[in-house]
């Protein structure tokens, strides 16, 4: 099978994911996971899924890995016809980057990279805290859940970059900046693995 431009784009709660992910797709054409998004939209439409996520979204904890493995998986089976994926706030702890790896083997497909957006913590508290105002999230809603979120980034996420790094995937790129300059960072990375996909 033709190898395609699958990539991870990583980052701690705040750090442009979401932003970045919405202009990738468009230049690249690809098919967007994000995790976060997919529970959302369960969440809005009153599955039993998106009521179990929210137990844990609600207070800035990670939704357990079967959950969030089991909706991706489900999503990449459903997904016949693409130029490769970008996944988005997934993987978010080591198990879900092995579960991705396999369930990409047994397509004849692998990550081609990972782009991981830098941005230091009080940067990133000041953006909740303005997204807040206008998401009605309620994982936006105050400075204790936006801790948590942190917190749980650095014990269970931050190793998923190490997973990376081994296999000589992870791209840092500054994620502070207007966010066209972040994105010509990024179209750095891409440009060259497009034209080999
Ligand atoms: P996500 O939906 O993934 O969201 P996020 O980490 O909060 O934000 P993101 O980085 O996408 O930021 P955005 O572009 O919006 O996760 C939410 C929750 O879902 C998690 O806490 C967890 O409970 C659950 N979950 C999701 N995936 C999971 C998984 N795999 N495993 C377990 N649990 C999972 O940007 C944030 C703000 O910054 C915006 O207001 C934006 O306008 C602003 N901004 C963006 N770029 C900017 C820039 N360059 N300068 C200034 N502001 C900028």
């Amino acid at each position: 099978m033709q190898k395609r431009l699958n990539m991870v784009l990583f980052g701690p709660p705040g750090a442009g994911k979401g932003t970045q992910s919405e202009k990738i797709i468009e230049r690249y054409n690809l098919t967007h996971i994000s995790t976060g998004d997919l529970f959302r939209k369960h969440l809005g439409e009153g599955t039993a899924l998106g009521l179990e996520a929210q137990r844990y979204m609600d207070n800035g904890k990670l939704v357990p890995d079967e959950v969030v493995i089991g909706m991706v998986d489900d999503k990449i089976s459903a997904t016949t016809d693409s130029n490769g994926f970008i996944f988005d706030g997934f993987p978010r702890t080591v198990p879900q980057a092995e579960a991705l790896d396999k369930l990409l083997t047994s397509a004849g497909q692998s990550i081609s990279v990972m782009i991981s957006l830098e941005v230091p913590e009080e940067e990133l508290k000041q953006r909740l805290r303005n997204r807040a105002k206008v998401s009605g999230r309620a994982d936006d809603q105050d400075d204790e859940k936006i801790q948590t979120r942190i917190e749980e980034y650095r014990a269970k996420t931050l190793p998923v970059a190490a997973y990376y790094k081994t296999q000589g995937k992870l791209v840092m790129i500054n994620g502070v900046g207007s966010i066209e300059d972040i994105f010509a960072g990024i179209r750095q990375v891409l440009d060259p693995l497009n034209q080999l996909a």
